[in-house]
């Protein structure tokens, strides 16, 4: 298949609303989705592009919105070894499909192989996959009108989780090398991840049931298929919230999003003392454990809870391994419990970072260790292993049979874990796997540190582009003179801290707040948030203390 300027002109796909402003954000493209029908077959053509840049490269495309509701969608690219787009390819993204003609299309379009120095003789191999969302198959098939008059090799495999794309994006990149990821199908990916399993809670007694809530998600069925490849005996779990074609049930009061927001388990799951819950969101790419505690309160174990955990047992493998030359670090954003980030530094003695809202910053700043650790308190995370971490935990010869131990145990979390982006299927396994090995109930896991009470909250604005910010999201450059106001509510509070970002997935300003106490953190959520809607241009009714 050839590429052609005339055939992208040709089969052009109109702007349903013309003065809609698109642009690439947190993860892609997101929006209701009846304005995306033309964002596709541009994403089809820059898909075709990035592909041509690299040599005939496969790269990824994901249709979904994730946590959003369900009229909402979306759209993703995946660069080859799995990991999300360059972000310098970002604004011609945007670019592309803020182009309202088929003129300014194909002048777009030229501008990028201009500056890339794109060969467009070149091969281009283009995979996608899709989330449970009514509209996918509409967008589905104007991605693949761009993808057609753009020239590229593709294939669809068809309903996905997000990091199931990702993981198939890397085995098509490496298969053959002695990099190789895996079998780039969904059994080859089921299989890995059951092999490392059974590999790591080999030996140790089983744990009671997990309930697992899949937001009526494209995770429900993946979830149940990966079941298949495990008996009862290895793991019991119990799915919930699998209605992937009731209309309007995708992340309705159910899901990671949901637990972690409004911090309560989703109304329909019974939660009991003494039970092991989590949630994942609607394309399984994030993940949130909870319980009651002996007082009958419910409990949040969410994407910080993970990383402490995750990092402490890898720690005491390292140093049981006899490997502790290798660095170990977290990567967090500003949402972090400032108690998670005491207990990595303080207690773990752990490096932490602290970058910007996205899996696309954390994934490249935990590059940067041996080991790195990242998740973000919404439950978005993983575990990265370099390759000079992976040659040592491979080639390191074990003294003692201790040692051994940990050198297999960290070899199996190496193929557990998913290296290209966080994956709730993955991630619950490495859970489950810690518990396991320590034959912690999810209350003993919970001891390593206390949350601070803390609150999430949305604010609808006229613009939310106005608000911009520095130092990893945690201050306010604009609008002028709202951190100073937000700085002198939050000196009132003890232990007091807030910020405010705009959403890169939501039409929304979010207001993030904790406090010594919940009274106090309700109290300067609010605050901060009256304070966003006033000078912010705040939309319908002003925020209510509730
Ligand atoms: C996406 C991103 C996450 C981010 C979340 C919220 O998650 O992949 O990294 O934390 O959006 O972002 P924002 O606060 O900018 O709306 P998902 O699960 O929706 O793909």
């Amino acid at each position: 298949m050839s590429f052609s300027l005339q055939a992208i002109q040709d089969n052009f796909v109109p702007h349903k609303k013309e003065d809609f402003i698109y642009t690439y954000g947190t993860a892609g493209f997101r929006s209701i989705a009846d304005v995306l029908d033309s964002v596709m077959y541009k994403v089809g053509i820059l898909a075709t592009l990035r592909s041509k840049k690299l040599g005939g490269a496969t790269i990824g495309v994901m249709i979904t919105a994730s946590h959003n509701p369900e009229q909402d969608n979306g759209v993703k690219l995946v660069d080859p070894r799995g990991e999300m787009l360059e972000q310098s390819w970002e604004a011609y993204a945007t670019k592309l499909a803020n182009s309202k003609t088929p003129e300014t299309l194909a002048q777009a379009t030229e501008e990028i192989i201009a500056s890339q120095k794109i060969n467009v003789d070149q091969p281009a191999n283009v995979i996608y996959g899709f989330d449970t969302r009514p509209s996918c198959p509409e967008l589905v098939k104007n991605l693949e009108s761009g993808l057609q008059a753009s020239g590229a090799e593709t294939k669809n495999y068809g309903l996905l989780t997000t990091p199931m794309l990702h993981y198939l994006v890397r085995c098509l990149n490496t298969a053959g090398t002695s990099d190789a990821y895996g079998e780039p199908t969904a059994e080859g990916y089921y299989h890995k991840l059951a092999e490392a399993y059974k590999t790591a809670v080999k030996g140790f007694t089983r744990l009671s049931t997990l309930h697992v809530d899949c937001a009526n998600g494209v995770g429900a069925p993946k979830l149940r298929e990966f079941l298949t490849h495990l008996s009862e005996d290895v793991i019991s779990v119990d799915i919930s919230n699998d209605q992937i074609t009731t209309q309007g049930a995708l992340n309705k009061n159910c899901g990671a999003d949901y637990v972690k927001t409004n911090q309560r388990a989703p109304p329909n799951v019974k939660i009991q003392p003494g039970d092991r819950f989590c949630s994942f969101d609607g394309d399984a790419d994030r993940i949130v454990y909870y319980y009651l505690g002996s007082d009958q309160t419910f409990r949040l174990l969410d994407g910080d809870k993970i990383a402490g955990l995750a990092a402490m047992f890898i720690m005491d493998l390292v140093n049981d391994a006899g490997i502790d030359s290798l660095k170990v670090g977290v990567v967090q954003t500003a949402y972090a419990n400032g108690s998670s980030t005491n207990y990595l530094e303080k207690v773990l003695k752990i490096p932490v970072s602290c970058v910007s809202t996205g899996v696309k910053h954390l994934h490249h700043e935990a590059e940067k260790y041996d080991v790195g650790v990242y998740f973000e308190a919404n439950g978005h995370g993983t575990v990265l292993f370099s390759p000079s971490a992976l040659n040592t935990i491979k080639t390191t010869e074990a003294k003692t049979p201790a040692q051994n131990r940990a050198l297999q145990q960290l070899a199996a979390l190496t193929e557990l874990i998913n290296q290209t982006v966080g994956d709730a299927i993955s991630d619950m396994l490495l859970v489950e796997t810690i518990l396991t090995n320590r034959q912690w109930s999810p209350e003993e896991w919970d001891q390593a540190y206390t949350d601070l009470p803390n609150r999430l909250a949305k604010v609808v604005v006229a613009d939310r582009s106005v608000f911009t910010t520095t130092n990893a999201e945690r201050q306010l450059v604009s609008p002028a003179g709202l951190q100073a106001e937000i700085d002198a509510i939050v000196a009132k509070y003890s232990q007091g801290r807030s910020f405010v970002r705009a959403s890169g997935t939501e039409d929304a300003v979010r207001v993030y707040a904790e406090a010594a106490t919940r009274a106090e953190t309700d109290e300067l959520t609010y605050k901060v948030a009256q304070a966003v809607y006033d000078r912010g241009g705040g939309v319908g009714a002003r925020p209510l203390m509730s």
